[in-house]
């Protein structure tokens, strides 16, 4: 009697010791609905992906999904199109609708449905942070046992547009760091990059119409630094990476101000008809285009439409903002104008908040950063607003007083800061109908190195993640930093250089 109850307690601590749970895995951003049942799926050599064979993108999806297992196991796991007879596998089917999906998960068969191809990626996403940390590392481990917990997860975004930017105009950052960060964002269910591709220290984007712009505007940076530029089939290999993690990209070029690059590129640009210097300071404020000159639209056709013919996505960002030595009176026809030439070429501009002076089309998002009566006014006009609060959202905010890098004009963001806030309660009177969704920028003044981007933005660009994506009712600081103090094996895992904050200190 009394061995076999040991025998039999023994057998449960050993069992229970052996299949992962559920509920102990830290997911971020935290899904709607997490239920957690009993035992493990294992993956092993003879797994396989189930996909229909006409499911287009789903079918990307998987063969996504087999490269990224194959990479760290060192297995050979294929995609099936027919339901296998024997082993276990992994499915993939469209079920519902948008970006939602359903992982299932039992002994047997992880069954992923999801609402579209997104929406499937999403859930392989989920499934990565379900699995040991190792997957995360390149290469063939030896030993670990790859299982995933049993139970049911059912996920829906609560905003449609969840963004980063990189601002690739102050400092450059060359193609593979791009697909770094891309690769980093998708981890988190990002949809949307962001790329400040033109200000006054560089123009980052060939325009074969206007070669100098990168030849002359191309050709430094903040410091003085040797600059750089995409060409056009760089910047649509950028497009391309970012598509398959279902990541849209969106192009910035800032004007009437910050365009000091292209002023001392093109001479016809300035009201002076007089090129300026270069500039590799940090100031902003100081340029504008020559918003009364017919070349200047001219310009921006040109440039706007050898941009749309490279971007798949709906979105050509305008910029609009510090605009000091323009006056008021030549910026909102200026930005007026402007929107209707990329809705000329059947896209949507966005643009940062002061854009709401002028009259904005139907179709044009306004991005709030710093004016709260911004925001009003372009909701007012009947606007969408896309939503990056500078105290909370901005990455190039530094930490606190000690942090080497970055700035802190809008505040210091520790990852309690940067977590702790609504989209919805930020500015009276817009609601979560008025919201595209939200967006994290990091300016780069200050940063030069994909390890400085790494540093500014994880972790705190995961805890945006979060509040992009959850509802504002299941999140809250305890819970997420318990996770977030979990989930850093896993950027250790992929040698991300985040910020160890004093806030993950276990106490
Ligand atoms: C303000 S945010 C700017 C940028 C700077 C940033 C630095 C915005 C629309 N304009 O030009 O890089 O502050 O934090």
């Amino acid at each position: 009697g009394g061995i076999s109850v040991v025998l039999l307690v023994v057998t449960l601590f050993f069992s229970c010791g052996q299949d992962p749970k559920m509920s102990s895995a830290a997911l971020i951003p935290l899904p709607d609905k997490v239920s957690e049942a009993e035992g493990a799926f294992e993956i092993d050599k003879s797994t396989k992906i189930h996909v229909q064979k006409d499911a287009g993108d789903m079918h990307s999806v998987a063969d996504f999904l087999a490269g990224f297992i194959n990479n760290s196991t060192g297995f050979n796991v294929q995609v099936v199109e027919k339901l296998p007879e024997t082993g276990n596998y992994i499915s993939l089917s469209q079920a519902g609708g948008g970006e939602a999906y359903k992982l299932d998960i039992n002994r047997d068969r992880i069954e992923i449905e999801a609402g579209s191809a997104a929406g499937a990626f999403w859930a392989v996403q989920t499934l990565r942070q379900l699995l040991p940390v190792e997957i995360e590392k390149q290469g063939t481990y030896e030993g670990v046992s790859w299982k995933v917990p049993a139970g049911t997860i059912k996920d829906d975004p609560e905003y449609a547009y969840r963004g980063s930017m990189l601002d690739v105009a102050r400092h450059f950052f060359d193609v593979n760091d791009v697909k770094r960060y891309i690769d980093l964002m998708a981890m988190y269910k990002f949809n949307h990059l962001h790329l400040h591709l033109a200000d006054d220290q560089g123009w980052r984007i060939e325009i074969k119409s206007w070669p100098k712009l990168t030849e002359i505007g191309g050709s430094t940076e903040v410091g003085g630094g040797e600059g750089g530029f995409y060409s056009q089939e760089e910047y649509r290999e950028i497009v391309r990476y970012a598509q398959e993690r279902f990541i849209t990209i969106v192009p910035e070029i800032d004007m009437p101000g910050h365009t000091n690059a292209a002023l001392a590129s093109y001479p016809e640009l300035n009201c002076t008809d007089e090129v300026p210097e270069l500039y590799t300071g940090i100031e902003v404020g100081f340029s504008t285009l020559c918003t009364d000159k017919e070349v200047t639209y001219q310009f921006i056709d040109d440039v706007v439409r050898e941009l749309v013919e490279m971007t798949p996505g709906p979105y050509i960002h305008i910029g609009g903002d510090e605009s000091h030595v323009t006056a008021l009176e030549d910026y909102i026809p200026f930005i007026e104008q402007v929107q209707d030439i990329v809705n000329s070429y059947d896209k949507q501009a966005i643009g940062w908040d002061e854009i709401a002076h002028a009259a904005l089309r139907p179709s044009t998002t306004a991005q709030y950063w710093a004016k709260a009566e911004n925001a009003k006014m372009a909701v007012e006009q009947g606007s969408k607003v896309l939503i990056s609060p500078a105290s909370k959202a901005y990455l190039d905010m530094q930490y606190d007083s000690t942090t080497r890098l970055g700035l802190h004009w809008a505040a210091y963001i520790e990852l309690d800061s940067a977590y702790m806030w609504e989209p919805t309660e930020l500015v009276e009177g817009i609601d979560k109908a008025d919201i595209l969704g939200v967006e994290a920028p990091l300016w780069t003044e200050t940063i030069e190195t994909m390890d400085d981007i790494e540093y500014m933005v994880f972790p705190r660009l995961i805890g945006i993640a979060e509040v992009a994506w959850t509802s504002p009712e299941k999140r809250d600081w305890e819970g997420y930093k318990s996770r977030l103090r979990k989930h850093t094996a896993r950027l250790e895992a992929l040698e991300v250089n985040y910020y160890q904050s004093p806030l993950l200190e276990e106490k």
